[in-house]
């Protein structure tokens, strides 16, 4: 159908409808030399429901390699997850620093 200069042809034109997936975030862990590796692999089960063999793996990652994925969720979620980390370390005194990054 033809259509007027000023609807650019978008008011009656069929669209299939495209779910839009949010963008997603990785929230990292960042070595340090003073906070416990227990206290971390804790904190990778506690706060990203991981097992203690996976919780283990990502820790020791973050210590050789000085950073890892802990998980990958939508932008408040990861963030919530960041500042429940934060909050955790610092009430302990651990400098365990935690970041949020686009996937
Ligand atoms: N490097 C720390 C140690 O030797 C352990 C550690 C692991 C700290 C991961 C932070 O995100 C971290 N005690």
């Amino acid at each position: 159908m033809a259509h007027s200069p000023s609807d650019h042809g978008t008011a009656l034109k069929p669209e299939v409808a495209k779910p839009k997936l949010p963008p997603m975030f990785k929230v990292l862990l960042l070595n340090d030399d003073y906070t416990p590796m227990e206290f971390v692999v804790a904190c990778i089960e506690n706060f990203f429901n991981k097992s203690r063999e996976q919780a283990t793996q990502i820790m020791l990652q973050v210590h050789t390699e000085g950073m890892g994925v802990c998980g990958i969720y939508p932008q408040d979620i990861a963030e919530t997850k960041m500042n429940q980390v934060l909050k955790h370390a610092q009430e302990a005194q651990h400098p365990l620093q935690c970041v949020v990054e686009l996937a």
